[in-house]
């Protein structure tokens, strides 16, 4: 369902930016589990350029049972750019659930007018998909700007709407990337690295999927999956703290 996205992605970076690959340990680049009905897949991979430190994005093939795309943009700490942040789920064709964001650092009105207001009107144009659902796991003034698209959606509407905005925030992505300006003071760069640091803490503490990893490649790998690859700069719990 969300293959042409990740091909569109892939295409885009590949004509815009020198990739060099991030080696992924290679039990978490791909890995294959049969222990529900249907064989689940889920590969992933990582590049970075000179503007972006870490671009990463997953596939999960799970068949008629589940189709997950998940991807984070992170720039390089010179920037204070925002995530880009992309998470499409479909677990058969009655539930789909959609969420694209550029998910801020920072909140003070001078951010948002320059990185988060541009998306204004391409949000109005996808009205459809930003619905203003309630979010049980994270905090929607977290890390989410108020431009996200969040939406519970159909398949035709997942081809007809979703893929082209989908297409016009990655354009408005790339033209920020391009646009901004390198800091060039320590103490701004350090301020941009633990906010980074701050949203890989705070995604791998609250991440909805780690019951969905659990479940089809087991606990340990799920683990290490969040820790080692989507949230590496989290700093994990000791499992004897986590206990008592
Ligand atoms: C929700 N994301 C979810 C859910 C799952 C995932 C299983 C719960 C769906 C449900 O309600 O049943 C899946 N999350 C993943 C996967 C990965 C992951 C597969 O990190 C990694 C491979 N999530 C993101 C990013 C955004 C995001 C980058 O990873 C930002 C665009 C958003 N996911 C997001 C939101 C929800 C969600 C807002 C709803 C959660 C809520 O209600 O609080």
């Amino acid at each position: 369902m969300f293959q042409p996205f990740l091909q569109h992605l892939e295409k885009e970076l590949f004509s815009r930016f020198t990739l060099s690959s991030r080696p992924i340990a290679p039990e978490l680049e791909f890995q294959i589990s049969q222990r529900g009905k249907n064989p689940a897949m889920i590969e992933s991979w990582c590049y970075q350029c000179p503007q972006l430190r870490k671009i990463r994005y997953t596939y999960i093939n799970a068949g008629e049972t589940a189709q997950i795309f998940n991807s984070v943009i992170y720039p390089s700490y010179q920037y204070d750019l925002p995530l880009l942040g992309v998470d499409f789920l479909a677990f058969g064709q009655k539930k789909i659930l959609v969420v694209l964001d550029f998910q801020p650092l920072f909140r003070d009105p001078d951010y948002l007018e320059k990185y988060i207001k541009p998306m204004a009107p391409i949000r109005e144009k996808y009205n459809e998909l930003a619905q203003d659902l309630e979010m049980k796991f994270y905090d929607a003034n977290q890390y989410f700007s108020p431009y996200l698209l969040f939406a519970k959606t159909d398949a035709q509407t997942v081809v007809n709407r979703l893929f082209p905005a989908y297409q016009e925030y990655l354009q408005l992505y790339w033209q920020l990337v391009e646009q901004a300006q390198p800091k060039t003071d320590p103490a701004e760069i350090e301020r941009i690295v633990k906010a980074q640091k701050d949203y890989d803490q705070y995604s791998a503490e609250r991440d909805p999927a780690s019951g969905l990893f659990s479940s089809y490649f087991g606990h340990e790998w799920s683990e290490e999956f969040l820790h080692e690859f989507l949230f590496e700069d989290a700093v994990s719990v000791p499992v004897a703290a986590e206990k008592k």
